[in-house]
């Protein structure tokens, strides 16, 4: 049987110092947290970067460089550097850091949307950073902007010149249609790794019959050619990343996507929420894929 890759997104660009204090930003908890998900099983690290000052998110590629060195020193785990950044950042400044590491992978957003924060935002906290009030007030009214001139130089100048394969991010049905536009136009070689994304305000909700429908359709489109992972933000993260094994797709967790690890319980780290979901994988009788197993599985270029 083949192995579940799980992938865990480290701090992302959504939450907010103030929302978690076990949210890692500073470069050495940035690090730690994500030696420490790679040795409890995820292959794949997806990675963001926060100003070491105050925690907002940077695409600043200095900042990304205080801690990639000290990752791979400690672990073999795939470097995933995001290209989506956040929705208020230009595209040249999401792509900086891609550009200049280039990461046997990167995440690719496959349309634009509304991107808007589940009701946490509204949470109240007992300090924060001066950032985070007009940050969060400005999170209802975002568009998350991943046009198809915008996405088509991503696979050229981060897939065909450096080689790196995609996460594809998928939000909404048409994102696979999107894709399947690619696909046709040679701009992407198989195997494809789509992420289907749940739990964005903005995107698709996290529905088990979705998360059917999406492997219907991309049956269709894509044949043998792909394989899926599943990201469920919020509180639907660990179930219907179990609905995914159980189907033999793959698993993303994270603080980026959930600060929680129970209703009403924070995660103390990155690492517990990967042992969380590994537990689930291996207790369904699957295994969970090294780093090495899932550079072989999606063909990146090591
Ligand atoms: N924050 C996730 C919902 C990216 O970094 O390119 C999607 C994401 C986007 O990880
Ligand atoms: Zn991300």
């Amino acid at each position: 049987m083949s192995k579940t890759i799980i992938t865990c997104a480290i701090t992302g660009s959504i939450h907010t110092p103030s929302m978690s204090p076990h949210l890692p930003w500073k470069p050495s908890d940035i690090a730690k947290q994500s030696v420490d998900a790679a040795r409890a099983g995820a292959a794949i690290l997806h990675l963001h970067a926060r100003d070491p000052n105050d925690g907002r998110p940077s695409a600043d590629p200095a900042h990304f460089a205080q801690f990639l060195p000290h990752i791979a020193a400690e672990c073999d785990a795939v470097i995933n550097l995001s290209t989506g950044g956040s929705a208020v950042m230009s595209l040249d400044d999401r792509l900086k850091a891609a550009l200049r590491f280039c990461p046997e992978m990167c995440s690719l957003n496959m349309g634009s949307m509304n991107f808007a924060l589940y009701p946490m935002a509204d949470k109240p906290r007992d300090w924060l950073f001066d950032w985070e009030e007009p940050f969060l007030r400005g999170t209802d009214d975002l568009v998350f902007k991943n046009t198809p001139r915008d996405i088509a130089g991503i696979m050229t100048r981060m897939g065909k010149e450096r080689g790196a394969k995609f996460e594809f991010e998928c939000y909404d049905i048409s994102h696979l249609y999107m894709l399947k536009h690619f696909v046709e136009r040679d701009m992407v070689q198989a195997p494809f790794f789509i992420q289907f994304v749940f739990g964005v305000l903005g995107g698709m909700g996290p529905d088990a019959d979705t998360l059917d429908h999406l492997i219907t359709l991309a049956d269709k489109l894509f044949g043998e050619d792909y394989m899926f992972s599943v990201l469920a933000a919020g509180r639907q993260q660990i179930p219907m990343a179990a609905r995914a094994a159980e189907l033999g797709g793959h698993v993303r967790v994270g603080l980026e996507d959930n600060l929680m690890i129970s209703r009403g319980v924070m995660a103390h780290s990155n690492a517990e929420q990967v042992m969380q979901i590994r537990d689930i994988i291996e207790g369904m009788g699957h295994s969970v894929a090294t780093p090495g197993e899932a550079r072989a599985m999606l063909g990146l270029k090591g």
